[in-house]
């Protein structure tokens, strides 16, 4: 049975002035980041499902999501600080973003030092330590469903003591005191949790969008992957569990977004097969009437046509799937426990039902003119409709990213967005990015036959974003001149863990530091 979300009438307005207020924060992109933010925002899904746990009668939560505020992102937060006034502002992480949490708490307690300041996200998930920072207060490690609510039922009645809450690590004095990861159990029922509190969503509701998809909006239906590829971190922070939502879950939720159009964000959609058949079927049953994004490993899709024609028939219009190479020998190299001839399959199926890949791929840091060129050759002939090309980069949390720690030539948090190198490559820096550019236009397919997969009008919409974003990828080679900061950050603090219990989510638990 699913519970829904309370929802406060205006009866209870006067009660409100009372209510504790809590701002949560999406960093906003760096100018060095390459992350397509033309192409792709979506909504922070983690904020609503942190919101959700809260009781709205005790607490006002709001949300400033800088992705949005481009303009003047400093100034947007002073703003909200102002007018707002929290007693709390948490923000979430990823890698890419590790700098500017740390320097936009800063602000917060100059602002205000009273105001509790805390990160969460995945890069606080898998490396805490790089948050030890003497403006943050606390961070929450992991899938937080298991704490969040006591911790702030604490700090709401003043308390501020967290030491028996897992997942946590808190500032005391010139350290940080972790309490160990929060791993979520296979007996957790994630069912019974609320569903994700949208209405925090408020002004920047209708503005997500996802390629030509606006507005969309997410949706979780489990948490980790069954998969163990080598060179990903996200089935580590959970010790490798794959935990889902029934799909009564999914439906309820479904027939209360309004939107059509719809992004699972789970890591494999397709990861338990018949899950996945079962909400298809159910979708079907219901008669919801939508568009699907998702996830999926191209092995699953391969062996299952079928599913692929069920979901095409109830709406799936794209998946995204990590094909990753051109190559056995790259994907062997990866674990990625998966094939070439399996990726053809897949992407043969999908056409065969009008679904769209948006294949995913890495191009190698020893690329020369030949790889750029077979991987272009390899997503033309396979006429996939939508590249997306990162550069390989060690994920924190993985062993290959403590082997290549002391060869990493850039350690700038803003350089891990996958579109950067951070290791040496091959080629010197200029070429490469200039290939990497070019491979871009390559891989895309002609105009005449994206009018006629997206319609002219989007395709229209859409020219003016790919271009910035080309040249961007193309001149990259000029951010490697100069720092992304010319501020340095406060050294980080001393990282206490309690003995046999490590700090990290990741299995072997170092600590590593991204500057
Ligand atoms: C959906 C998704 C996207 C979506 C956008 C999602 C979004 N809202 O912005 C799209 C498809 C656009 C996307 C694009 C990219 N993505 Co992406 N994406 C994901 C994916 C698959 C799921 C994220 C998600 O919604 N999780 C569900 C939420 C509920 O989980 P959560 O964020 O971890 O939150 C929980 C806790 O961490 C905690 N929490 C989170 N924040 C906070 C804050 C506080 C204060 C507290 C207390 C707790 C807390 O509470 C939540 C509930 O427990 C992740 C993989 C993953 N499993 O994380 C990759 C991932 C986040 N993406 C990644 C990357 C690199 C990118 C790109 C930069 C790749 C690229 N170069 O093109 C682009 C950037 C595009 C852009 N313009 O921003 C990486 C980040 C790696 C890293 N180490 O930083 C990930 C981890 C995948 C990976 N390993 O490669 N992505
Ligand atoms: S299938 Fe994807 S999400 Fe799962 S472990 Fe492999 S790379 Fe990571």
């Amino acid at each position: 049975m699913v519970q829904h979300n309370s929802c406060c009438d205006s009866a209870c307005e006067g009660e409100n002035m009372n209510r504790f207020r809590l701002l949560f924060v999406t960093p906003p992109y760096h100018p060095y980041n390459l992350a397509d933010e033309k192409t792709y925002v979506v909504e922070p899904i983690q904020f609503e499902v942190l919101a959700s746990l809260l009781d709205e009668t005790k607490f006002d939560v709001q949300l400033l999501d800088l992705r949005l505020e481009r303009r003047n992102p400093l100034g947007a937060l002073k703003r909200m600080l102002q007018g707002f006034r929290p007693n709390a502002v948490g923000f979430t992480s990823w890698t890419m973003h590790v700098a500017s949490v740390r320097r936009y708490l800063a602000h917060v307690k100059q602002f205000d030092a009273s105001i509790v300041t805390m990160v969460g996200g995945h890069h606080a998930g898998i490396t805490p330590s790089d948050f030890a920072d003497p403006n943050i207060d606390y961070i929450m490690m992991g899938e937080s469903y298991l704490s969040f609510r006591q911790f702030m039922e604490r700090l709401q009645a003043g308390i501020r003591d967290v030491s028996d809450l897992d997942g946590m690590a808190y500032r005391s004095g010139d350290e940080f005191i972790s309490t160990g990861p929060s791993v979520i159990s296979r007996q957790f029922d994630l069912n019974q949790l609320p569903f994700p509190n949208r209405n925090i969503l408020g002004k920047y509701k209708k503005r997500y969008y996802h390629l030509w998809w606006k507005p969309i909006a997410s949706l979780r239906t489990g948490m980790g992957c069954p998969s163990r590829c080598g060179f990903c971190n996200l089935w580590r922070p959970n010790r490798g569990k794959y935990l889902t939502w029934s799909p009564d879950y999914v439906i309820e939720y479904l027939q209360r977004l309004e939107e059509k159009y719809v992004l699972f964000v789970d890591d494999h959609f397709f990861g338990d097969v018949r899950r996945a058949y079962a909400i298809g079927e159910a979708i079907q049953k219901a008669g919801i009437k939508k568009q699907y994004c998702l996830y999926s490993r191209s092995d699953a899709i391969a062996k299952h046509p079928e599913l692929v024609e069920l979901w095409a028939k109830i709406g799936l219009k794209r998946v995204r799937m990590g094909l990753e190479s051109y190559s056995d020998v790259e994907l062997d190299g990866l674990t990625k426990c998966n094939s070439v001839e399996n990726n053809d399959t897949a992407i043969q199926t999908l056409k065969k039902h009008g679904v769209y890949t948006e294949g995913l791929f890495m191009v190698g840091l020893d690329y020369k003119a030949k790889e750029f060129n077979e991987l272009a050759e390899y997503i033309r002939s396979r006429k996939i409709e939508v590249p997306n090309i990162t550069v390989y980069t060690p994920m924190p949390g993985t062993e290959e990213f403590s082997r290549t720690r002391d060869q990493m030539l850039f350690t700038d948090s803003e350089y891990f967005d996958f579109q950067h190198m951070v290791l040496p490559t091959k080629l010197d820096r200029k070429t490469f990015c200039h290939l990497y550019g070019r491979l871009l236009l390559k891989a895309q397919r002609p105009p005449l036959e994206q009018i006629g997969l997206i319609g002219l009008p989007r395709f229209l919409q859409r020219m003016p974003s790919f271009w910035r974003y080309f040249f961007s990828v193309y001149s990259s080679h000029r951010h490697y001149r100069r720092p992304p900061h010319e501020e340095k950050l406060q050294p980080t603090l001393a990282w206490r863990q309690p003995k046999g219990r490590t700090g990290a989510s990741t299995e072997s638990g170092e600590l590593v530091t991204i500057h």
